[in-house]
């Protein structure tokens, strides 16, 4: 039972052609690139021996025909935009290796690998790994579009996915999920640690900030006059780099992704500003507290010259990891990696967040390079992703051993 490193590698830098882009990957979710990259792993799934099911919201599950026990290892394909070669990639890869890797032994149980659609929000938040959990309605479906403004339903029907059923997860059927992923950060890079085992997974809540006030000319509107949106937006952002430290824990982070002016020319008093606005931490408690705040502050900075609409687009609880399986983990580490691993949360959101709600979750990080990710420099060193694919093996096997 052991893994093999040059077939790992070559399956990952085959996937890395599916919308390459530099050093990184331009895959969004249903983009002909992103198709043809979950075609391309069915072949690779069948080939181990996998049964293959691309179902109707773009979820790929390839089930061990073996009877059980079985574990459920996985992640995404699609990228963000113009993002990295191994965020999603290396977790969907990672659990084809290890299926190839412990199929190989005799006996009942094995490895079922899920690629969930569109982990990385394109049209909504986990839609794919929340479908197969049971938490994705028609409706939602229904209303979800991308930034560009194409709907859900017109990418699953250019995608050919539209009109088949969703795909239900059996928890009954695993003993558990693992998901291998780069940690996106620096703290195992800067710490020089080989692995990493999640504790938890932040939660997220997104918005998008609107104010309103009057659209006017930039150089005969006296400024005691103006109704300047763009003027408050960039109060409020300003005020919440002020107070949000003192209201924030260690580890809360919160960005704001994006700020569109209108009509967004130099010589016109934007009557109309929009902040994307994102924050995240392991505490329900932390991110009620800053919302509160984020409210107060919004309302304070429109001060009356502008109307402001504070709308909440998404709300991902966070998660605890399991365990029993995180001490599974814990113990691989330590044979592949003796004192050169740490356990950590995880800062960046994971479809295990979701499955983590209807069965034993646990996640593997190896490093990223710089700590970058979300962006086409995003690297990690190869024997630091053959390590981390041994040692996801190693504890899979521990775990399919287990009464
Ligand atoms: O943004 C995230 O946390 C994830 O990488 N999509
Ligand atoms: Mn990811
Ligand atoms: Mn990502």
């Amino acid at each position: 039972m052991s893994i093999d490193p040059a077939r790992l590698l070559a399956d990952l830098h085959a996937l890395r052609g599916y919308g390459r882009d530099g050093n990184g990957v331009h895959r969004p979710t249903y983009s002909p690139q992103d198709v043809a990259a979950r075609e391309w792993f069915a072949a690779r799934a069948r080939a181990t021996g996998l049964d293959v099911t691309i179902d109707g919201i773009g979820n790929l599950l390839a089930r061990d025909p073996n009877p059980g026990p079985h574990l459920l290892i996985g992640s995404h394909l699609e990228t963000q935009p113009h993002g990295g070669w191994l965020d999603g990639a290396l977790g969907c890869v990672a659990g084809l290796e290890v299926a190839r890797a412990l199929g190989a032994r005799t006996g009942a149980g094995g490895i079922d690998v899920a690629a969930w659609a569109d982990e990385e929000g394109h049209f909504g938040a986990f839609n794919g790994s929340r479908s197969a959990i049971g938490d994705l309605t028609e409706a939602e479906i229904d209303a979800a579009s991308n930034r560009d403004g194409v709907t859900l339903r017109a990418a699953l029907a250019a995608a050919g996915y539209a009109g088949r059923p969703r795909l239900r997860l059996d928890p009954a059927r695993y003993k558990g999920y693992l998901e291998l992923h780069i940690e996106q950060g620096p703290e195992l890079d800067t710490a020089g640690q080989a692995l990493g085992v999640v504790t938890a997974i932040v939660g997220l809540r997104g918005y998008r900030i609107r104010f309103e006030g009057q659209q006017n000319h930039a150089g005969t509107t006296p400024m005691r006059l103006r109704r300047d949106a763009g003027a408050a937006l960039v109060r409020l952002a300003c005020a919440i780099a002020r107070d949000f430290p003192d209201a924030a824990a260690a580890r809360t982070v919160w960005t704001i992704g994006r700020i569109e002016l209108e009509p967004g020319a130099a010589s016109i008093i934007p009557g109309a500003a929009t902040m994307m606005f994102q924050m995240r931490d392991t505490d329900e408690a932390v991110l009620d507290r800053l919302e509160s705040l984020l409210m107060r502050l919004a309302e304070q900075e429109g001060r009356g010259s502008c109307r402001v609409a504070v709308t909440r687009l998404r709300a991902t609880a966070p998660a605890t990891m399991d365990r029993g399986l995180c001490a599974a983990l814990e113990a691989a580490c330590e044979r592949a990696a003796p004192g050169n691993w740490q356990a950590m949360p995880s800062g960046a959101g994971h479809d295990a967040q979701q499955l983590a709600r209807v069965m034993k979750s646990a996640m593997l990080f190896v490093p990223s390079i710089n700590g970058i990710s979300h962006d086409t420099a995003e690297d990690t060193r190869e024997e630091d992703l053959v390590r981390g694919v041994a040692t996801l093996a190693d504890a899979a096997a521990a775990i399919l051993r287990q009464a």
